[in-house]
């Protein structure tokens, strides 16, 4: 069996994927690589390397072995640490991508999997159940990056052929890996302060309803979309998906079924404006019709299990 590799192996979406895919597929299969000098100790369990993605010569050198049939290209800078960075954000989020499209290109991989955002859309798009097909002008540097990945997706699949499959993540709420530089984060940070009896600054407003879903049910369409048929994947740009959708204020409200005393307090920042430019709720028919995909938890579902295990 040829094997699976995980780029940004360390990164929120990474950790809990390549558990899932080590579980899957025997975890001497899938190789963790991340520009963390160290494993962390979650991911002790299988093979990891050290590797900057954008050190073009030593990727093309692992992945030309033809040793990996699939590949996980989760290397990337989110909405809100990219306004901070925006050149080098770019640069990280299109030349990684590059590098492997190239590499698939020219049969060096088979299969490839590479995450969009919400974070496409902008203030025009429809802001309630948002569809497949909808005005794409975003206004953060994240989402242009986004954007042109997944237009260089649908070019690399329709010219070459090249098996490239895509998600527009939603807000990711976990607590097994912490997340880094999204305006979504905030739905994560919000359980530490819970636990530790705090008063929750919120940096968005508190009516602000953002897309949201539980990292379990990413990483399981992640695995249905790849385990997919070829002939079934229908949208080669990226496809909407609908977890839940809420606001700072509907989740304090959440938490206070278990906390009482918990409160937020509101103070937005930049990224209030970041996220008043993306839909309240998506329309995920395209990928219910082409992989059978369902959500399975909701907000209750994530409140509890985030309050019993942060
Ligand atoms: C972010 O907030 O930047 C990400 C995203 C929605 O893609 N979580």
């Amino acid at each position: 069996m040829r094997k699976i590799a995980v780029i940004g192996a360390c990164g929120q979406i990474g950790t809990e994927l390549v558990l899932a895919l080590r579980k899957e597929h025997g975890a001497e299969n899938v190789l963790a690589t991340d520009i963390r000098e160290n494993c962390p100790e979650m991911l002790n369990n299988g093979p990891y390397l050290h590797m900057d993605v954008l050190d073009r010569q030593t990727v093309e050198g692992l992945f030309k072995s033809g040793e990996y049939e699939q590949v996980y290209l989760l290397a990337a800078m989110l909405s809100a640490t990219a306004e901070k960075k925006p050149h080098f954000a770019w640069k990280l989020n299109m030349e990684s991508l590059f590098t492997i499209l190239d590499l698939a290109k020219d049969g060096h991989i088979k299969k490839i999997f590479w995450p969009s955002s919400i974070a496409v859309f902008g203030p025009n798009s429809p802001k309630i159940d948002t569809p497949q097909h909808s005005v794409l002008e975003p206004t953060t540097v994240y989402g242009i990056s986004k954007l042109a990945g997944e237009k260089w997706c649908l070019y690399y699949n329709q010219q070459f052929g090249v098996d490239v499959r895509s998600i527009r993540y939603p807000g990711l709420i976990s607590y097994k890996s912490a997340p880094g530089g999204g305006t979504t984060d905030y739905a994560i940070e919000i359980f530490h302060s819970a636990k530790r009896n705090e008063a929750f600054v919120s940096f968005l407003d508190q009516n602000q309803t953002l897309p949201m879903m539980y990292m379990d049910d990413a990483i399981r369409a992640t695995l249905e979309l790849m385990e997919a048929p070829s002939d079934k994947i229908k949208v080669r740009t990226s496809y909407n998906l609908r977890g839940c959708s809420f606001s700072p204020k509907e989740i304090t409200s959440e938490i206070q079924n278990f906390i009482p005393s918990f409160k937020t307090i509101y103070k937005p920042d930049f990224r209030q404006k970041i996220a008043s430019s993306w839909p309240n709720s998506i329309d995920d028919s395209y990928a219910k019709n082409d992989w059978n995909w369902e959500n399975k938890i909701d907000l209750k579902d994530i409140v509890k299990t985030m309050l019993e295990n942060v």
